[in-house]
């Protein structure tokens, strides 16, 4: 094996659709996961190039175009530019994002095409074709309509309904119609060339499931990926035509196959290639040591695919067959596909305008990419399908990224100013807790990394934020602020570990939140540095000078998410025009219906598992006694017997129940929540309360007296 800092990685993200604008389910599905894996990699000190593009060829985007009368090359120019920028606004680090118009991709496609065709790996076949003879052209499978064999859907695609999902051939609909015509298409008998998957069956079988000369990628890909690998090789592979009766797309590079063009699952992965070419081109780099076999074989480039569910064929399958066929090309180390991402409890869908819009995002929520990235990182659809939902969005925001990271990073920098005017304190003699957290800055970081390179990126941004909730506590155990009157020795060394958090925090965050890790740098006056000093424990020298705190995230209110879910609830669709004859007149009233009635309860949240919930210490408790907080119309101060101690907890019920109506009500309390400074008090901890849909407040009480500090589980 090459030494690991010279490893290196071709890592690619689906390359979408010039047609249309990107919404947060193609984010969650490829795009901000491959970032991840790209930022940490280049942290480890990898050579890695991450490869996107517009893929500008296929027949929905000729589809649309005719449906909107200009051409389609106004619509790839749109929405490649569109794409491309907001890519780069989002912090989606591509080392090159081309297009398949390019002339270098048709040249490399159609090299492709010829090489294939030289050795003789394709079949060339005739067959009958349905035919548009009022436009004069054969018809792809998404120009005919029909009736879904199977749900009796009417406007079901010639390759797939989408109504029950299931993939289909023209042949199969019943009355099927011309979308250009709205007439009867009639069968008519075209040659095609054919890539022999059946042919190439018992490699992939050997190279997929494993033989005598492969161990297979069970237990090595993703469960979700290898089992639709194997169910596509035990249905048994049928060949599949690489070329298209079309006027849109790559020629095919034949005399005799004038006016056909290369299907786009031929062309598209081949982008990746070809965008690859054009790096190395403007970079002075070598392209052929990212994607072909190396004379060594250990010196062969790992080459890792980003993409969505419904890509897992052409890449897995597809894809692979036609780089083998080739001969000369490496295979993918593994495809780790995403499920989808629901929002507000339905699928997502662009003919429908059910999405959030990440240019529209972006525009909304100016210089909070980060808040989005955290959020989707913490539900990516790794497993199954998963939801986002604004409510979650706002909590997420508040209840981690203001209340555990920031506040730590917040606390930490306020107090060295405090206490040391900015300058980093020397450590003093250490005690059990100091070398407690010591030892876990040695740990975390090498978790993170096993969960990154195994693609558990939930899990990694998870243990990225414990290792801020790490120093958050350290700061509440230590309590400095308290310290500060009896032993400025041991305030040094609890601010000067806080603050080697804090730097190492910078490292740790870049993956997913590098525009929050580039702030926090500026703020600790510090230098970007490698993953491998991320467990650094005098990342900061004493006496180093950091600058001024500023608040990395700031509370996101109600009402910008409620208008957000308006927005989304009276969403009207984008181009207006209808597609395929499926009416794409808004949300249909029932939808919104429904929609809005969910909106009364809100909706529930993402999963978490055992040891989450075990996090979680609510214990019964008596309030003993209770007043109004001068500066704050909301808030009650609660002097709380918890069974374990005395402790203050401010309550947002002031505007529901006086003083003297919660002295001696017994409640559940929430104690080990982190404790924070409201109006300069600090609140150890929160008290549960219901609320209704009109925001009527009622205690959660035990149903009778029992002793205070009994736990609630
Ligand atoms: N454009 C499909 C999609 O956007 C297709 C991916 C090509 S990857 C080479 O889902
Ligand atoms: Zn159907």
């Amino acid at each position: 094996m090459p030494d690991q800092h010279t490893q290196r990685y071709t890592v690619t993200a689906a390359l979408p659709y010039a047609n249309g604008p990107l919404h947060i389910g193609h984010i969650a599905g490829a795009y901000l996961p491959a970032d991840i894996y790209v930022r940490y990699l280049r942290l480890q000190g990898r050579d890695v190039v991450f490869i996107g593009g517009s893929d500008e060829h296929g027949a929905a985007i000729m589809l649309r175009a005719k449906m909107e009368g200009i051409s389609p090359q106004e619509i790839i120019d749109k929405y490649h530019h569109l794409n491309k920028d907001t890519f780069e606004r989002f912090g989606i680090s591509f080392d090159m994002y081309h297009r398949t118009s390019a002339q270098v991709h048709h040249e490399t496609s159609q090299e492709f095409f010829l090489k294939l065709y030289e050795k003789g790996e394709f079949v060339e076949q005739e067959s009958e074709q349905y035919y548009d003879e009022k436009f004069n052209q054969f018809l792809a499978d998404r120009y005919i309509i029909g009736t879904c064999p199977v749900c009796g859907y009417e406007n079901a695609y010639g390759d797939q309904c989408e109504n029950c999902g299931t993939s289909l051939s023209p042949n199969d609909l019943i009355n099927p119609k011309s979308i250009l015509s709205g007439e009867k298409p009639q069968l008519k008998t075209t040659k095609h060339w054919y890539l022999p998957l059946d042919k190439y069956q018992p490699w992939l079988e050997e190279w997929l499931l494993g033989g005598q000369h492969s161990q297979g990628k069970k237990g090595i890909w993703k469960t979700n990926v290898y089992g639709q690998c194997s169910s596509w090789l035990k249905a048994g592979l049928q060949p599949r035509a690489m070329t298209r009766d079309l006027d849109w797309g790559v020629d095919v590079p034949l005399p005799e196959a004038k006016g056909k063009k290369l299907y786009v699952w031929l062309d598209a992965p081949i982008g990746y290639i070809s965008s690859t070419k054009q790096w190395a081109a403007d970079n002075h780099q070598d392209w052929e040591k990212y994607w072909k076999k190396q004379p060594d074989e250990a010196d062969n480039a790992t080459l890792v695919h980003f993409i969505g569910k419904d890509n897992i064929v052409f890449h897995c399958i597809i894809f692979p067959s036609i780089l083998h066929a080739h001969g000369e090309y490496i295979l993918p180390e593994n495809v780790p596909a995403n499920e989808f991402l629901n929002l507000e409890g339905k699928k997502l869908s662009t003919s429908r305008n059910w999405a959030v819009w990440l240019h529209e995002y972006l525009d909304n929520f100016p210089g909070k990419e980060d808040v989005m990235r955290y959020t989707l990182a913490t539900i990516l659809p790794e497993t199954k399908d998963s939801e986002f939902t604004w409510k979650d969005f706002q909590a997420r925001n508040n209840n981690e990224l203001v209340a555990i990271l920031g506040n730590f990073v917040n606390r930490t920098l306020v107090l060295t100013y405090k206490y040391f005017d900015g300058t980093v304190p020397e450590k003093q003699s250490l005690h059990p807790i100091d070398e407690e957290v010591l030892q876990k800055m040695q740990d975390l970081p090498q978790q993170i990394a096993t969960a990154i390179e195994s693609y558990r990126f939930r899990e990694a941004i998870s243990l990225v934020m414990d290792y801020a909730r790490m120093g958050n506590k350290y700061l509440a155990d230590t309590e400095p602020w308290k310290l500060i009157k009896t032993s400025q020795e041991r305030v040094q060394t609890v601010l000067n570990i806080s603050l080697q958090i804090t730097a190492n925090l910078t490292v740790l965050m870049e993956p997913f939140l590098p525009s929050s890790a580039a702030r926090l740098r500026t703020m600790l006056n510090t230098e970007p540095r490698t993953w491998a000093q991320a467990t650094d424990t005098e990342a900061l020298a004493a006496g180093h000078q950091i600058n001024k705190a500023e608040l990395l995230f700031d509370k996101i209110e109600d009402k910008t998410v409620d208008e957000q879910i308006e927005k989304l609830l009276g969403g009207t669709p984008l181009g207006g025009t209808p597609l395929g004859g499926i009416p794409l007149g808004g949300i249909p009233h029932q939808a919104r219906n429904e929609a809005i009635e969910q909106q009364e309860v809100s909706p529930a949240k993402a999963d978490i598992v055992y040891e989450d919930f075990a996090k979680i210490d609510i214990r019964i408790a008596t309030v003993l006694e209770a007043e109004r907080v001068k500066k704050s119309n909301k808030l009650l101060q609660l002097k709380l017997d918890t069974g374990i101690d005395q402790r203050i907890v401010l309550s947002g019920i002031a505007k529901h129940f006086t003083p003297e109506e919660v002295v001696g009500k017994q409640v559940c309390v929430l104690v080990n929540l982190a404790p924070r400074n409201m109006v300069g008090i600090d609140s150890q901890g929160m008290i549960l309360m219901a609320e209704d849909k009109d925001g009527k407040l009622v205690f959660i009480q035990p149903g009778d007296v029992v002793s205070n500090g009994s736990g609630v589980s």
